[in-house]
């Protein structure tokens, strides 16, 4: 027996998850435990299973966040691995639902697994997305591997410069990036000031935050589409770095290009 049995919306979401950490580690993105994803699933959340009691005591969260209180989420496990989850992502992640206190968390899941280490940070994400009135449900955390190597780099560290050569190897990555790539400084893993930066980087309108030497964070309606921001963007990278290979700095494509396709795809920026 399952929460996800009988409830088809729930397992789709939960699924989608599954699917998303097997392309991470096939990419090379999730070696060990690295990585994290939660998803808000409190629309496929039924009266049924809003009944059922929690399988563990409540745990804090370590922040009190107003915006998701009563909210549900799918979060990844604490050291468990993508590869895991994509083929067991209930042994390997787990259910949880906010308290009214919005300070404390319960797990209602089929075993008690500890979310991620990133809990407060990913769950302060999710409370500044519902406070925004955001349509965003889903959060990624994941170490690309070129991506990551641009930031050892501080002329790429410079606000939009990585954008703008990312957008420029090939017209996708802007349409399918319009936002671009929001770059942070290096800052401790999990830490409280980490998950401040990044809301303040995706507050200036960033869905995808680069954590420097370390890994990007990303938002989208849902995981799937947090992953294609994020497979665009490191497509580009390969590009850039393939044409390096071939011994050239790459043109890129002409600003009157970039002009003319944020015209015709009404990209924001
Ligand atoms: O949870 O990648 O940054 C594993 C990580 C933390
Ligand atoms: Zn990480």
């Amino acid at each position: 027996m399952s929460v996800l049995d009988n409830r088809p919306a729930l397992k789709a979401a939960v699924d989608q998850v599954a699917e998303v950490a097997g392309y991470l580690w096939q990419k090379g993105w999730a070696e060990r435990n690295g990585g994290n994803i939660t998803i808000n699933i409190t629309d496929q959340v039924d009266d049924a299973l809003r009944a059922m009691p929690a399988i563990d005591e409540p745990r804090a969260i370590g922040k009190t966040l107003p915006h998701i209180k009563g909210c549900w989420f799918y979060c990844k496990g604490t050291g468990k691995r993508m590869r895991d989850l994509s083929h067991d992502p209930m042994a390997n992640g787990s259910i949880i639902r906010i308290l009214p206190d919005c300070a404390h968390y319960e797990i209602v899941a089929d075993a008690v697994v500890a979310p991620t280490s990133e809990l407060p940070s990913h769950l302060a994400v999710h409370d500044y997305l519902l406070a925004k009135g955001s349509p965003y449900r889903a959060s990624l955390h994941t170490h690309p591997i070129e991506l990551v190597a641009l930031t050892h780099n501080k002329k790429w560290m410079e606000k939009d410069v990585a954008t703008r050569m990312l957008w420029s190897m090939i017209p996708e990555t802007k349409a399918f990036c319009p936002r671009g790539l929001g770059m942070v400084p290096y800052m401790l893993p999990s830490s409280v000031e980490l998950a401040d930066a990044t809301i303040k980087a995706l507050d200036e309108d960033y869905d995808v935050v680069m954590w420097e030497k370390h890994g990007v964070f990303a938002v989208d309606t849902d995981i799937m589409s947090a992953f294609d921001q994020v497979d665009v963007l490191n497509k580009s990278a390969l590009i850039y770095i393939a044409a390096r290979n071939m011994g050239f700095e790459p043109d890129g494509m002409t600003d009157a290009q970039m002009k003319e396709l944020s015209s015709v795809f009404g990209l924001p920026k």
